[in-house]
C-alpha cells in the first residue's frame, strides 16, 4: 500500500474517531477511483487493528433520489464492521458523530461463505433472510460535501446500521412501500423498486463488486442495498423508525 494512501486513511480515521470534520481529500490530492478504494481499505485495516470485524458491505447511490440529493451518479460500495451495528430499538450516541443522517434501507443476510459467482440462479443457496434496516451515514467531510472519489475513500459515509427482524428471503421485496418517520412524523417515503428496480439487483451487484475487489463475503455477513429515499439529518432525542411493508419496523433513538 502506498504510504500516501495510509496517511490519507489515517486522516479519515481520526476524523471519524474524534467526530471532527475535515476538508475533502480531493482538495489536497488527485485521486483515481482505484486510489479511493485503496484508501477505504486502509481505513478499514485501521479499524481492524483496533479489534473491529468485517460484518458485511453496503451499496450506495442505488436510487435516483440519493444520487440527486448528493450530486453523485455512480454506484459505490463500502465496508461494514461489527462495531457499527446498533441493536434494533437501540441508541445512537450523538456525540460520537459529526452530522449523522438516517436512511431507510433493505438488508440481506448471508447463510453461507461465498465460494463462487452468485447470480440470480444460485442466490437462494447463499442468502437466507431479508429485513428492514436503518443506515446512519456520517460523512467525515465538512458540510457533507464530496466528490465520488472522496466519498469512496471515506468508506461511503458508513457509520452505523440497525437491522429489523429477519424475514424469509423468499419474500418478494421488489415492490414494497417504505416509510421513514422521525418522532412519529413521516419524513420520507418511496417504493423498494426505487432501489435499482428491485433491491435484489443491489444484492447481486454487491456479490459482483465483492468478487471484483477481493472481499471475502462470509456466513452471517449483511448486505445493505442502499437507500430508497434521500437521507435525513437526525438530532439528539429523535426517534427514527423505518417501516417496510411485509418486513416490519426498525427503530433507533438518538441520545
Ligand atoms: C454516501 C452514502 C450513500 C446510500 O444508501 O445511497 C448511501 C452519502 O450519501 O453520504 O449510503
Ligand atoms: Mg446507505
Amino acid at each position: 500500500m502506498k504510504q500516501d494512501f495510509i496517511e490519507l486513511s489515517m486522516i479519515l480515521d481520526d476524523a471519524a474517531k474524534n467526530a471532527a470534520p475535515i476538508p475533502q481529500l480531493s482538495e489536497r490530492a488527485e485521486l483515481s477511483l482505484g486510489d479511493a478504494y485503496k484508501i477505504q481499505e486502509a481505513s478499514i485495516c485501521l479499524r481492524m487493528q483496533r479489534g473491529e470485524v468485517l460484518s458485511g458491505i453496503k451499496l450506495g447511490f442505488t436510487s435516483k433520489a440519493k444520487m440527486e440529493q448528493m450530486g453523485v451518479h455512480d454506484l459505490i460500495w463500502g465496508r461494514l464492521t461489527d462495531k457499527m451495528e446498533i441493536e434494533n430499538h437501540g441508541y445512537l450516541d450523538n456525540k460520537k458523530f459529526i452530522h449523522p443522517r438516517a436512511e431507510p434501507e433493505v438488508a440481506y443476510l448471508l447463510k453461507k461463505d461465498v465460494d463462487q459467482n452468485v447470480t440470480i440462479d444460485n442466490v437462494f443457496e447463499y442468502v437466507s433472510n431479508v429485513a428492514a434496516a436503518i443506515e446512519i451515514i456520517d460523512s467525515r467531510y465538512k458540510n457533507f460535501k464530496f466528490s465520488l472519489e472522496d466519498v469512496i475513500a471515506d468508506n461511503c459515509s458508513s457509520s452505523a446500521y440497525v437491522l429489523g427482524e429477519w424475514k424469509d428471503f423468499s419474500i418478494d421485496a421488489s415492490n414494497l412501500e417504505i416509510k421513514m418517520m422521525v418522532n412519529n412524523q413521516l419524513v420520507q417515503s418511496a417504493n423498494s423498486k426505487a432501489i435499482l428496480g428491485n433491491p435484489l439487483n443491489s444484492l447481486l451487484a454487491a456479490f459482483r463488486l465483492a468478487k471484483q475487489y477481493n472481499v471475502d463475503l462470509k456466513k452471517n455477513m449483511v448486505i445493505l442495498a442502499g437507500a430508497a429515499t434521500p437521507a435525513v439529518y437526525v438530532h439528539k432525542n429523535d426517534v427514527v423508525a423505518v417501516e417496510v411493508a411485509q418486513l416490519g419496523t426498525v427503530t433507533l433513538k438518538v441520545n
